[in-house]
């Protein structure tokens, strides 16, 4: 899937947990294993992170509307389906 820079770029700072802008091995691990995890609610806090872009905690339609705005709405759904059927 081709994401838009906003998109890997909020992927990137999911997968870098302790926000040094590195990823670990062990963070790069643990965000893989969140993808393939058959639990909904999991893949749900993964899509709630990717959209909280400010990361305070909230998805607020501030937040909303930045990632929306900058990425087409097409990869968004199918990313967003891809994850409800894995
Ligand atoms: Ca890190
Ligand atoms: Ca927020």
């Amino acid at each position: 899937m081709n994401l838009p820079g906003i998109i890997g770029e909020r992927l990137f700072n999911i997968f870098d947990k302790d926000k040094d802008n590195y990823v670990k091995e062990e963070e790069f691990i643990e965000t893989v294993c969140l993808l393939f995890d058959p639990s909904f609610d999991k893949k749900l806090t993964l899509v709630f992170e990717l959209f909280d872009f400010d990361r305070d905690g909230f998805v607020t339609k501030e937040d909303i509307s930045i990632v929306l705005s900058h990425a087409p709405i097409d990869d968004i759904v199918i990313f967003v389906i891809k994850l409800s059927l894995d």
